[in-house]
């Protein structure tokens, strides 16, 4: 099984927590807790029919005072959601602290925007353009998505997005065999064909 480690991101309050509890555990709580310091969690994500990943879920406390952690939990991440909350314009505007970390202590990584708490129509303060504009200007990958976890909405599209993004960043497809194998590598390590065979 591929492992990959995916990160979330974005200050306190703009709903990473919630947005895990509802992929891995497909629930919801007015009264989240804020994360103290890091947690994890594992999922497997089934990418289609053949091929699925084992991801390992970080989550950060966004509080200012966990900040000075955040250069090293991002290390080793294939993939990062990076929250802003769509009824809180200074969440937006934080991301760029939050993506400028990011890339400083990361190679080839998968940045997805996402804007979360969507259910709350009449509390929003951000369109999903300003956050397209956003993710062109800090070269993320993809278009940005907007999230509930309290109704579930675009939960699993986010997760699935990153896992998507991650296989087409990292892996490439066995011309002989069919099989994913690393973009590194020069031979299959199915089927032992040699990477000139090989559609990358
Ligand atoms: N309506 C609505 N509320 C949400 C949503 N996501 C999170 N919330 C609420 O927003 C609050 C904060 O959510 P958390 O998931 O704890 O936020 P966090 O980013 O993990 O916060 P820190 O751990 O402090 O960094 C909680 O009261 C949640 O119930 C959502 O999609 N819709
Ligand atoms: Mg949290």
């Amino acid at each position: 099984m591929l492992k990959y480690k995916i990160i979330l991101a974005g200050q306190e309050n703009v709903g990473k927590s919630s947005l895990i509890a509802r992929f891995c555990d497909n629930v919801f709580s007015d009264k989240m807790r804020s994360t103290i310091g890091v947690s994890f969690k594992r999922k497997k994500i089934q990418v289609d029919e053949k091929v699925s990943i084992d991801a390992n879920i970080w989550d950060f406390g966004g509080e200012e005072k966990y900040r000075l952690l955040f250069p090293a939990y991002v290390n080793g991440a294939s993939a990062a959601l990076i929250l802003y909350d769509t009824t809180n314009r200074k969440s937006l505007d934080d991301i760029k602290n939050w993506i400028n970390i990011i890339d400083e202590n990361t190679e080839n990584i998968v940045k997805i925007i996402i804007g979360a708490k969507c259910d709350l129509i009449d509390e929003r303060e951000i369109s999903i353009e300003e956050a397209r504009a956003l993710s062109v200007e800090y070269k993320c990958t993809g278009k940005p998505l907007e999230t509930s976890s309290k109704t579930g909405e675009n939960v699993e599209q986010a997760f699935l997005n990153a896992a998507q993004e991650v296989l087409k960043r990292l892996m490439q497809k066995c011309k002989s065999c069919g099989e994913l194998f690393n973009k590194k590598l020069k031979i299959c390590n199915y089927c032992g064909a040699n990477v000139e065979l090989v559609i990358c």
